[in-house]
């Protein structure tokens, strides 16, 4: 009871932790344990429904900042012009899942049995429901994904016909946007379905599409590089990274519980990064889920996004090809210079939101220290986190000179044998499906209509703010 009597003038770090803890438990007494998502969902729309429609008609016309020239030149960045209710990124304390941060993701959300890492399962249902899972409704995702996971054999025959030359990116873009043949939403839609039982077939989408990626992805991963043969069945028995990792062909149970962790920490970071973003606007448009998805993958193909994880690994092994396995500081720091001279970004450091060490790098970061902290390329890692801020500083433009997720995750899979780098952003992009599908079935929960901002010409910008 004395908790209710601190005034708000006296709450100190330590009532905040106990307050934070007590709202964890509350939250944790009254989700809901129904095992059946789409139910447990049915329950939250309508009042999430209510709530948001009151806020907008009390509260529509406030403002919550301002856009200036910079801004407009400058990537948008700082405009506040989005909602995303699955995650928010602060930009010194990093990504919070429904308000969970990845230690308590960590901690909170159920594990396999005998692992230590979170479910991606349970981080999906987080982002969708608000609500941290119990086992059963984890166990329950599980087996509802390897139950959606079957693939129409058009896309087993187009995977198996593409050149292996082709990069593993386009290939996934293609196949998922070949799935749209099996799209609830766009068959629901040109039958007439009105538009508030749009997020119900959504969701439905959103479950098959999560359900498939791994499959689509481990098949391209064994064309590629692999004999393609023997991706085996998906087994019920089994949760979503387990199957996935034993399609790829590797048993190590220490690279799965690898993947949990990864496919768990890059689900989502807010509404505006690029792939998060294509997503949202493509499905503003109603294209279905698998359309609006390949959109996603395609932006997370990009080297400033998602394909900075296999950029990563190319440097790093260029460093060590030029200077040896274990080069000196000032080797390493010459190295970074030459980079920035000859007019190229140092991969894996800096963000657009972030100003501090991205928490997704510090949680790998910790998972090498406890699994392989002899690693050469993970020395190297180390190494270069030392040396290439204060580097990054001095070249006095870099808003972040701090390591972002993609500065670690290679080394880990280098580490259990997965040593093509041209696959890693598939990886990033089976994980990324699960943020922006649970966004996108709330987007179109919420009636979020076509999104169509306002642009100007540099003509009339500077009639408008110059007058001439
Ligand atoms: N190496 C070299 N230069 C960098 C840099 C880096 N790592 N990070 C930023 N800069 C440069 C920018 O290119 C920009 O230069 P110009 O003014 O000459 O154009 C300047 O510093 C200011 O940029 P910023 O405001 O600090 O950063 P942005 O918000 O524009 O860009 C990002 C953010 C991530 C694209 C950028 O930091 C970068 O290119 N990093 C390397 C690529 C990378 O790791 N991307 C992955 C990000 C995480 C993810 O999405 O997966």
């Amino acid at each position: 009871m004395s908790l209710f009597r601190i005034t708000t003038s006296r709450i100190t770090e330590s009532h905040q932790k106990v307050l934070s803890s007590l709202s964890v438990v509350l939250r944790a007494i009254s989700a809901d344990s129904s095992t059946d998502l789409k139910a447990v969902l049915s329950k939250k729309v309508p009042a999430e429904q209510e709530r948001i429609k009151a806020f907008r008609k009390n509260y529509g016309a406030s403002k919550v900042g301002e856009v200036t020239v910079e801004m407009m030149y400058g990537g948008m960045r700082g405009i506040k012009g989005l909602v995303c209710e699955t995650s928010v990124l602060d930009p010194d304390e990093g990504i919070r899942f429904r308000g969970y941060s990845i230690p308590e993701c960590q901690k909170l959300l159920p594990k396999a049995p005998g692992g230590e890492e979170p479910l991606p399962e349970g981080l999906f249902w987080l982002l969708i429901t608000g609500d941290v899972p119990n086992e059963a409704q984890v166990k329950a995702l599980s087996k509802e994904w390897a139950n959606r996971a079957s693939l129409p054999s058009h896309v087993v025959t187009m995977l198996n016909n593409f050149p292996s030359n082709l990069h593993p990116m386009s290939q996934f873009s293609c196949a998922v946007t070949a799935l749209n043949s099996e799209s609830k939403f766009a068959k629901a839609y040109s039958a007439g379905v009105h538009k508030s039982k749009y997020w119900e077939v959504v969701y439905e989408d959103a479950m098959d599409l999560i359900a498939k990626v791994p499959v689509v992805a481990a098949t391209i991963y064994r064309n590629t590089f692999r004999d393609g043969k023997g991706i085996g069945a998906v087994d019920p028995t089994k949760d979503w990274s387990a199957n996935y990792t034993q399609m790829l062909g590797y048993d190590s149970p220490e690279f799965t519980e690898l993947m949990r962790l990864y496919l768990t920490i890059h689900s989502d970071h807010e509404g505006g990064n690029v792939s998060a973003h294509a997503v949202h606007l493509v499905g503003s448009a109603l294209s279905d889920p698998y359309l609006s998805f390949a959109a996603g993958l395609n932006g997370l193909a990009g080297p400033l996004h998602g394909l900075a994880n296999q950029e990563v690994l190319q440097f790093l092994k260029k460093m060590q090809a030029a200077l040896g396995e274990a080069p000196s500081d000032d080797k390493v720091k010459e190295f970074i210079w030459q980079t920035l001279k000859s007019g190229q970004v140092v991969p894996g450091f800096g963000h657009a939101v972030l100003r501090k060490t991205d928490p997704r790098y510090t949680c790998q970061r910790e998972f090498a220290l406890k699994h392989l902290p002899n690693d050469p390329l993970f020395k190297l890692v180390g190494q270069v986190y030392r040396i290439v801020p204060p580097v990054l500083l001095e070249t006095g433009k870099v808003k972040n000179p701090w390591p972002n997720v993609d500065a670690h995750s290679g080394t880990l899979l280098q580490y259990y044998g997965m040593t093509e780098m041209n696959y890693y952003t598939v990886l990033f992009g089976v994980s990324r499906a699960l943020g922006v599908m649970a966004g996108l079935v709330w987007d179109r929960a919420l009636g979020f209509p076509i999104e169509r901002p306002k642009s100007l010409s540099t003509d009339l910008l500077m009639k408008q703010v110059a007058g001439k």
